[in-house]
């Protein structure tokens, strides 16, 4: 059997008009991973783990890093779930290896937040 295509149209033999159906895929939600403020974390530390996992300059690393210390938190990256999460739970495990009190989380990115 042949098809033609005239536009988004398909024909087969028998003359019937046929239409694709449009694919069904929607961007994956985002998640943001965010680093919490505590009284301990060396500033020094911040700054290079940010440098490190979130590969940002040493003068934006030290931007978000005092954000953190004056609002209480601050957002490093934006990935896919899997990507968020896997990057908090390392985060967290070099944190605590470091005998650092530093949080971080993966929490759904929202148009309302930042
Ligand atoms: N507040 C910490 C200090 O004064 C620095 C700090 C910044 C800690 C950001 C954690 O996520 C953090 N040493």
């Amino acid at each position: 059997m042949t098809n033609q295509n005239d536009g988004d149209n398909w024909q087969d033999d028998s003359g019937m008009a046929t239409q694709e159906a449009p694919p069904k895929l929607q961007k994956p939600r985002m998640y943001q991973v965010v680093l919490l403020n505590d009284d301990y974390t060396p500033m020094e530390f911040v700054v290079e783990l940010i440098e490190q996992f979130f590969f940002k300059s040493r003068e934006n690393a030290t931007q978000i890093m005092l954000k953190i210390h004056s609002e209480g938190k601050g957002v490093c990256g934006v990935y896919t779930e899997d990507i968020a999460e896997t990057k908090a739970a390392l985060v967290n495990q070099y944190s605590q290896d470091n005998q650092h009190p530093l949080l971080c989380q993966a929490e759904p990115a929202s148009s309302d937040e930042e």
